[in-house]
C-alpha cells in the first residue's frame, strides 16, 4: 500500500481537533536547510568511514531559538536512505504532522526527496534535540535544540558562556547494515565501538587523532552552562568533570530546583542543563586541563543488551593557565557501570522549580 494513502485519513481529524487549542506565538522565524547526505569521516582506527550526516557535520547543526519562535527546516535528502527528522520533546501543539516519526505522522522522505518541517516552540525553555526517526540512522543524524527564554532564565547565576554537550554512540560500521543484520538474525546489534562527546570519542580510545577530542575552553571563575544531551541509542551515561561540580538547573526543557552534584546521570533521549563554575584547584592540574568523562550505566547486567565498558572524554581547558599540552588532563573517578545507588541519588533528587509553574499560571 502506498504510504500516503495509509497516513492521511488518520492524521487529518486529529489535526483539526488540536488546532483549536493551539496557543498563539509571536516570535521570529528561524529557518534551516538540512542537507542529509554521505559524509566521509575518520574515527578511531578507521581512516575513512561513510556516514549519513546533516550538512556534512557530526553532530548536525544546533537549532538555537527563543521561546515563541517558529522553526522552519527544509529537509533535503541526498542520502541513499529514507529519512525523517523527529524534534525530540517539542510539544508540536497544532503541528503534529511535523513531529517526524516515519510511518506515524508522515511518509518517509525518499532519496532525492525533500520535506519542510514547520512548528512553533511554545512554553518550553532549556534544551531539547532532534534526530533521524527512521532506523539506526539516528546514530549519526542528530543535533541540539536550544530554547532560550524570552526573559532571563531562573538560574542561581548568569552563565558567562554555554556549550552543547551531545553524547552519542559510534559504530565502526554502516549502521543501516547493522540494523538489517540484527533484524535478519534476531541477534541484537553489537556494542557501540565508542561513546562520543560532540561526535568525538576522545583520546582514551586507540588511534584517536587530536581532532577527535572535544575541547571546552573556560576562564577561571566563569560560570558555564552545559546543555548535556544523551543522543546514544541504548546506553544511559554518567558524566563527570575532574575537579568540578555541577548545579543542575533544567531537565528535558523544564526548570529544576537547582541541584548540586558532582555527577550527571542521563538516559538516552534526556537532556540535562547544568551550570559548571571554573573554580578547579589549579595545583591539581599543572597543565590546566581536566577531562570530562562519559561512562555507561546499566542496571540490567548481565541480562540486558550488551554495552561497551569504555570512556568517552572531552577536555576542559583553562585559558591562560599553564597551557602545557605535555601534561595529561586530570581524569575524574568514574562510577562503576552498575552503580545504581549513584543513579538513584541523582534522579531522586530532581524536582521541578515550583515557583516558575506558579508564575506561568
Ligand atoms: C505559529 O506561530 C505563528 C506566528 O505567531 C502563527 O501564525 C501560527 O498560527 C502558529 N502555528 C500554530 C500551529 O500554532
Ligand atoms: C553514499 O554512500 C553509500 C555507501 O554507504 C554509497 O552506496 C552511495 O553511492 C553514496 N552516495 C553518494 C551520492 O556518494
Ligand atoms: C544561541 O544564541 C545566543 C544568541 O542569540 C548565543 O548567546 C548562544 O551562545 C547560542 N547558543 C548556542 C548553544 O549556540
Ligand atoms: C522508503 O519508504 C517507502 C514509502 O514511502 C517504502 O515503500 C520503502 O520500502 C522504503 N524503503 C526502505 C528501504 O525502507
Ligand atoms: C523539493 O521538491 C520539490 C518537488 O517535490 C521541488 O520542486 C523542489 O525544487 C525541491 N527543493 C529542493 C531544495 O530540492
Ligand atoms: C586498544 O587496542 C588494544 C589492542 O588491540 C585493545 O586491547 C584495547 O581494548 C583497545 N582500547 C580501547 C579503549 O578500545
Ligand atoms: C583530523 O586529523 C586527521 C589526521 O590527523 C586528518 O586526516 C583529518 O583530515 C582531520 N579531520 C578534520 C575534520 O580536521
Ligand atoms: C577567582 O575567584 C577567587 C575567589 O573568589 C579569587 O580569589 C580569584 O582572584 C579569582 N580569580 C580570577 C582570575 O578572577
Ligand atoms: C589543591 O590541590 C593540591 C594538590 O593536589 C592540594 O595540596 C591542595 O590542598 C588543594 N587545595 C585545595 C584548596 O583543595
Ligand atoms: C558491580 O559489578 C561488579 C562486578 O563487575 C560487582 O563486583 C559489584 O558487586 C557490583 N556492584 C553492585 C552495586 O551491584
Ligand atoms: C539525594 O537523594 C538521596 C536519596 O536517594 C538522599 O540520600 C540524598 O541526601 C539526597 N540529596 C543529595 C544532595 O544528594
Ligand atoms: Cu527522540
Amino acid at each position: 500500500m502506498a504510504c500516503s494513502s495509509l497516513l492521511r485519513p488518520i492524521i487529518l481529524p486529529v489535526a483539526f481537533a488540536v488546532l483549536v487549542i493551539a496557543s498563539v506565538a509571536h516570535g521570529a522565524v528561524v529557518e534551516h536547510t538540512f542537507n542529509v547526505g554521505n559524509l566521509s569521516i575518520s574515527r578511531l582506527c578507521q581512516p575513512e568511514m561513510i556516514i549519513t550526516a546533516v550538512n556534512g557535520q557530526l553532530p548536525g547543526p544546533t537549532i538555537n531559538v527563543t521561546e515563541g519562535d517558529t522553526v522552519v527546516v527544509h529537509l533535503v535528502n541526498q542520502s541513499p536512505y529514507n529519512m525523517t527528522i523527529h524534534w525530540h520533546g517539542v510539544f508540536q501543539r497544532g503541528s503534529q504532522w511535523a513531529d517526524g516519526p516515519s510511518m506515524i505522522t508522515q511518509c518517509p522522505v525518499g532519496p532525492s526527496g525533500n520535506y519542510t518541517y514547520r512548528f512553533n516552540v511554545t512554553d518550553q525553555e532549556g534544551t531539547l534535540w532532534w534526530h533521524a526517526h527512521i532506523s539506526f540512522l539516528r546514530a549519526t543524524v542528530y543535533g541540539a535544540i536550544v530554547l532560550n527564554p524570552r526573559t532571563a532564565a531562573p538560574f542561581p547565576a548568569k552563565p558567562d558562556a554555554e556549550h552543547v554537550v551531545l553524547l552519542g554512540e559510534w559504530w565502526n560500521a554502516n549502521v543501516v547494515d547493522l540494523e538489517r543484520m540484527a533484524f535478519l538474525t534476531g541477534v541484537p546489534a553489537r556494542n557501540a565501538d565508542a561513546y562520543t562527546i560532540n561526535g568525538k570519542p576522545g583520546d582514551l580510545y586507540n588511534c584517536t587523532a587530536a581532532n577527535q577530542t572535544e575541547v571546552f575552553r573556560v576562564r577561571r571563575n566563569e560560570t558555564h552552562l552545559l546543555r548535556i544531551i544523551n543522543a546514544a541509542l541504548n546506553t544511559p551515561l554518567f558524566v563527570k568533570v575532574a575537579g568540578h561540580g555541577f548545579t543542575v538547573v533544567a531537565v528535558d526543557a523544564s526548570y529544576t530546583t537547582p541541584y548540586a552534584t558532582d555527577v550527571v546521570v542521563i538516559a538516552p533521549g534526556q537532556t540535562v542543563d547544568a551550570l559548571m563554575v571554573a573554580d578547579a584547584n589549579a595545583t591539581a592540574s599543572p597543565g590546566g586541563r581536566f577531562y570530562m568523562a562519559a561512562t555507561p550505566y546499566d542496571s540490567a547486567v548481565p541480562s540486558g543488551p550488551p554495552f561497551s565498558q569504555t570512556t568517552a572524554t572531552a577536555v576542559v581547558e583553562y585559558v591562560g593557565e599553564a597551557d602545557d599540552d605535555a601534561v595529561p588532563p586530570v581524569l575524574p573517578a568514574r562510577p562503576d557501570y552498575n552503580d545504581t545507588a549513584t543513579a538513584h541519588r541523582f534522579w531522586s533528587n530532581l524536582t521541578a522549580l515550583v515557583s516558575v509553574i506558579i508564575v506561568l499560571l
